[in-house]
């Protein structure tokens, strides 16, 4: 593999662990919000409780967010050089804000959050917690704004350098690739604290039953509300996600077509073009024709243009007319590295995009199927025991993680061979587009960037394996009772009994534990 493999290997890598821990900081940390919310206004101890299981769960996990997301920013200056020196005076802008916001907004408030337990006023220390997730949202905007203005780079003109010279920042923050991509993000992340609240939840419900505990006092309020929440908000994000994901694809038709035909392995223009349900043959070679696939007559036409007739353009034609317009072949010139010369392929890897985006929509369908499951067994205060559905459930906490992961790899591998795609609503003299062959430092050599992908790699491990092992310990032993900040206005109650496989007395751990995540 040559300098260019490996680094967007390094960048592949690096950046779907970080959105691991993203969504699910996004999506509980509007979860435990409101779940905050609902306490101060009805002062029931469950949601209490659910405020301080969920928030420490929460809140290990931003950390981890915040150390793979810090390791993000370095790979522009290692690896990318070129790409930053390209975008600099575009993304300048947007990832100061980011920074911004993010450390003054998140930081400070959830500080003051942790630490204002029963030392401020209950309405000023949930506004902390408010503030800091809206910090989160408006952070996650700006950044994916900086990646929408890749996908499509708008509010810029064509400095004399060749580079992009920003001339209008609010177009750059009202691209609609970022408004669309925004609102799919930000209800995925739900999908995500969704899943896990119904999953974790209805393992607690199975296990205290099991254990024959009562199902009336608050500790079964929280984990049957957690699963009532859980399953409420991931159906409803499901429905959303779906509603913003068709607004995406109908704009990629236009934007960058050659990553929704290749989603779709449509080789030839077809008018009504038909929906690919399952393809097989040569997808893996890279080459389009002779795909044979199972497909629904008129569909695609529907969702590219919302008719079941018109045209859409295929691979073949498409990767005709980029060759056309941007050159069959990369220049020869040392900037392209080993690229030089070599003839250019306008088509994404078929079998990542036409496969990551049915295993996105695929696994998104499934944690909705669960959620809808585990509502329908809960319903009027069930308990369900099923050992099938309930470990069923706790697996499924995976699937939407998976879907966000392969949203991105579709997103990011969809848009190659460029790393900025031109953008097809202005003249093709007005456009600015580069190729991820170009964006590479020129100063590593392949033996440097393997380094640092492996020793990435194995830190990444590492943190994932801390932060698994954590949130395990912790939904094992299940909530604390409040005993541990004092709250005014709540009252402690005995620690329960649960057998967690734990060997130290209950007690002894909440305040061992506490000392690390606070
Ligand atoms: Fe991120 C933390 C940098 C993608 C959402 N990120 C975080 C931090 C840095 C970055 C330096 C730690 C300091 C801070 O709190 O802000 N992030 C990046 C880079 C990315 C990136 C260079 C591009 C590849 N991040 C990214 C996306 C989103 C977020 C696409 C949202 C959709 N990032 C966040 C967050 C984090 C965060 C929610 C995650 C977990 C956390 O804060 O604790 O604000
Ligand atoms: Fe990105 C690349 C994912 C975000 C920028 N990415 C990449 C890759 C992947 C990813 C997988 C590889 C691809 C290829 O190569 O083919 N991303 C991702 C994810 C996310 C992201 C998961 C979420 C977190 N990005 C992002 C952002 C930005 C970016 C936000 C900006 C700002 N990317 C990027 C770059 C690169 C990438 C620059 C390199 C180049 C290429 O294309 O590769
Ligand atoms: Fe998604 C992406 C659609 C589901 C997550 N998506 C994406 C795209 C599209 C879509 C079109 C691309 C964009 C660009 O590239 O620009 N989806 C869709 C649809 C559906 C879905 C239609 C069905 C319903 N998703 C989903 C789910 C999830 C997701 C379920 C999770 C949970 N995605 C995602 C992500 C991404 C995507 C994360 C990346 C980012 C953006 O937005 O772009």
């Amino acid at each position: 593999m040559d300098v260019l493999d490996v680094a967007r290997w390094q960048f592949g890598i690096t950046t779907v662990y970080h959105f691991l821990m993203v969504p699910l900081t996004i999506g509980l940390g509007i979860l435990v919000a409101v779940m905050h919310t609902m306490w101060v206004r009805t002062d029931k101890p469950e949601w209490l409780r659910m405020t301080r299981f969920w928030g420490r769960i929460y809140l290990i996990n931003f950390v981890l967010g915040v150390a793979t997301g810090l390791v993000q920013e370095f790979q522009f200056g290692l690896a990318w050089s070129e790409y930053s020196r390209f975008v600099g005076d575009v993304f300048g802008s947007l990832l100061a804000l980011e920074a911004l916001l993010a450390f003054f907004l998140e930081s400070t408030f959830l500080g003051l959050w942790i630490f204002g337990w029963g030392r401020i006023p209950k309405k000023v220390h949930l506004a902390a917690l408010w503030a800091a997730v809206i910090g989160s949202i408006v952070s996650a905007y700006f950044i994916i704004a900086a990646n929408s203005w890749m996908q499509h780079p708008v509010g810029v003109a064509v400095a004399e350098d060749g580079r992009p010279e920003q001339v209008d920042f609010f177009a750059v923050l009202t691209n609609n690739t970022a408004l669309a991509a925004f609102s799919h993000a930000i209800v995925a992340a739900l999908m995500v604290a969704g899943a896990l609240l119904v999953g974790v939840g209805l393992w607690q419900l199975r296990r205290r039953k099991l254990a024959g505990q009562p199902t009336a006092d608050a500790d079964h309020q929280v984990w049957r509300r957690s699963v009532r929440l859980g399953g409420w908000v991931s159906l409803a994000a499901f429905v959303l996600v779906a509603l913003t994901g068709d607004w995406q694809g109908k704009l990629m038709y236009q934007q960058q077509p050659l990553k929704m035909s290749s989603a779709e392995a449509l080789c030839q223009t077809e008018a009504p073009a038909s929906f690919s349900i399952l393809a097989w043959n040569k997808l893996g070679s890279n080459e389009c024709d002779d795909v044979h696939s199972i497909t629904v007559p008129g569909l695609l036409s529907f969702l590219a243009h919302s008719d079941f007739s018109s045209a859409v353009p295929g691979v073949n034609d498409l990767q005709e007319r980029y060759a056309a317009v941007y050159g069959a072949t990369y220049p020869d010139d040392p900037s392209f590295g080993a690229k030089a010369g070599e003839p250019i392929d306008y088509t994404p890897v078929l079998a990542v995009t036409y496969w990551s985006f049915r295993l996105m929509i695929g696994t998104g369908a499934v944690s909705a199927a669960v959620a809808a499951y585990a509502l329908w067994a809960t319903r009027r205060g069930r308990v369900p025991t099923s050992r099938i559905g309930v470990h069923g459930a706790l697996l499924a906490v995976a699937a939407p993680f998976v879907a966000n992961a392969t949203g991105w790899i579709f997103t990011e591998m969809g848009r190659q061979p460029f790393v900025v795609v031109p953008n097809p609503d202005v003249p093709v003299d007005e456009q600015v587009w580069f190729f991820t062959a170009q964006a590479v430092s020129p100063g590593v050599s392949a033996a440097e960037v393997w380094t640092s992908l492996i020793a990435l790699t194995a830190v990444y491990g590492a943190l994932a394996v801390v932060e698994l092992w954590l949130i395990t310990r912790f939904v094992r032993r299940g909530v604390t009772t409040g005993d541990d900040h004092p709250t005014p206005g709540f009252t402690p109650q005995p620690p329960d009994e649960v057998d967690d496989g734990g060997d130290a007395p209950r007690r002894d751990r909440d305040d061992d534990v506490l000392s690390f995540a606070y």
